[in-house]
């Protein structure tokens, strides 16, 4: 089975394995109810026990009564008879009683053991219902993020995945003609020339290998090969670096207009959703009105901010923050930073004097230096990427903007070309509108019509 048909199982077979996993729960359920029917019988027994004693002790009661009523009466012979009759009465009684202390001693043995039963199972019972409220939710999640990635990649999906199809139905059989519109799509969607052609030679050696002739064929083996373009035998690393000891230190840096400050406020927000105390870092001072910008984002999401005035030295505002970050025990610093400098020298200084003190102030600072990229302008993202490397160590992605766009194939050109894994993915221009990039997921949003 081909690495997409996986992919797209896995998806949407969770639902049948989901209804099998409650259907098991179910019968487990049902022994629990059996189990807790016995432990009603054991009960009512023991109940009735406890009545056989209540007889025995009146008994008991009464031939003590006779007794001294024989010894007032001096008329020992005339009863002598009773006497016997009564005493092997109490005899009787008290085997019985005997029988019945021993049978309660049983189920009161029983019923300590089957009330620890009955403590297990409930604490199973509770323990299933975690478990399915978890699965749901983890199911939800899951649900939700793939629809995230389906809607975000629509454009996309109509652009080059539809020419894509549609040019499985014009040539039905695979042509030199089909290769040469096919390796068109793919530029066009921007894999980027040296990854198209790549592509498509080892695409043309499956052909020939695998005797391949038809189009319709050959749909899923592109998929994969794109798939395995972006995987690259590579482990795959989308997380953030944490720091254990102290504040993580997260740089963003980009040209400007590609979505820095919008990144910086999306990140943080889901990360204060997830318990992290944030500080956002107002390190763009060239820009009229950017520190204003990420400090209004800060009172919305309601995350702290530090800053100084426009036209300040960014490496100052940067080693105060990270002052305040050490002092209030802050988790996370998100700087932000000015993409508009003269020009490359002058902004390669300014990193490194930014980075230096992070350096200095948080050791292995920064954790994460994250390019950011706006996926609509293609090419020239690629471009803005190699240089950015050339300056500073770039550690991460983020492609800001792939909603806005019908040419996705720049996730997978920048990871050929660039080799820089992309950790998130923005969707839009809200907050919530980011997505930490998962490559499954967004094959599956982009081919899933295919
Ligand atoms: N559709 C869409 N718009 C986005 C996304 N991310 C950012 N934007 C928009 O892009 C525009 C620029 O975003 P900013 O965050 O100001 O970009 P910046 O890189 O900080 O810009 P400078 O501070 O000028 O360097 C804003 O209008 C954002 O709303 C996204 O994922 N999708
Ligand atoms: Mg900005």
């Amino acid at each position: 089975m081909g690495l997409f048909s996986k992919i797209k199982k896995m998806f949407s077979s969770n639902e049948e394995e989901i209804e099998e996993e409650e259907l098991n729960e179910e019968e487990e359920l049902e022994e629990i109810e059996e189990d807790s029917e016995e432990t009603q019988e054991v009960e009512d027994e023991f109940e009735e026990s406890d009545e056989d004693s209540e007889d025995a002790q009146e008994i008991e009661e009464d031939s003590e009564e006779i007794k001294e009523e024989i010894i007032n009466d001096d008329e020992l012979e005339e009863f002598e008879d009773e006497i016997k009759e009564e005493d092997s009465e109490v005899l009787e009684v008290e085997e019985e009683l005997d029988n019945s202390e021993t049978e309660l001693e049983d189920s009161k043995k029983e019923e300590h053991s089957l009330s620890k039963k009955e403590l297990k199972k409930k604490k199973k019972e509770e323990k299933i219902l975690k478990k399915q409220q978890k699965k749901e939710e983890k199911r939800k999640k899951q649900l939700e993020e793939v629809q995230i990635y389906e809607k975000g990649l629509t454009k996309s999906r109509e652009g080059f995945v539809s020419k894509l199809a549609s040019l499985t139905n014009k040539y039905k059989k695979i042509t030199d003609d089909y290769f040469d519109e096919l390796e068109e799509t793919l530029i066009m969607a921007d894999i980027g020339v040296n990854t198209v052609m790549n592509f498509m030679d080892r695409l043309r050696d499956r052909v020939k290998h695998e005797k391949i002739e038809n189009t319709e064929d050959l749909k899923e083996i592109i998929i994969d090969e794109l798939f395995i373009i972006y995987v690259n035998d590579d482990v795959l690393v989308n997380k953030i670096n944490f720091n254990d000891n102290g504040p993580t230190v997260v740089l963003f840096v980009g040209v400007n207009g590609v979505g820095k400050t919008t990144t910086i406020a999306k990140i943080a927000s889901k990360m204060k959703k997830e318990g992290k105390k944030v500080l956002l870092v107002g390190g763009d001072t060239f820009r009229a009105g950017a520190v204003l910008q990420l400090e209004d984002w800060g009172k919305k999401i309601n995350v702290d901010f530090y800053g100084k005035e426009q036209g300040a030295d960014p490496a100052s505002v940067v080693f105060d923050g990270l002052v305040k970050a050490k002092e209030e025990d802050y988790d996370l610093v998100l700087i932000d930073t000015a993409g508009r400098l003269q020009n490359k020298v002058n902004l390669m200084k300014e990193l490194e004097k930014i980075n230096r003190v992070i350096g200095q102030q948080i050791e292995g600072g920064p954790h994460e230096t994250l390019l950011v990229v706006d996926a609509t302008t293609g090419q020239n993202g690629i471009s803005q990427a190699k240089s950015f490397k050339e300056i500073t160590n770039i550690t991460g992605i983020v492609l800001t903007k792939l909603d806005g766009t019908a040419k996705g194939g720049i996730v997978l050109a920048i990871k050929d070309e660039v080799n820089i894994p992309v950790k998130y993915i923005g969707l839009g221009e809200r907050e919530d509108d980011l997505q930490v990039f998962d490559i499954e997921k967004y094959i599956y949003g982009l081919f899933k019509d295919l």
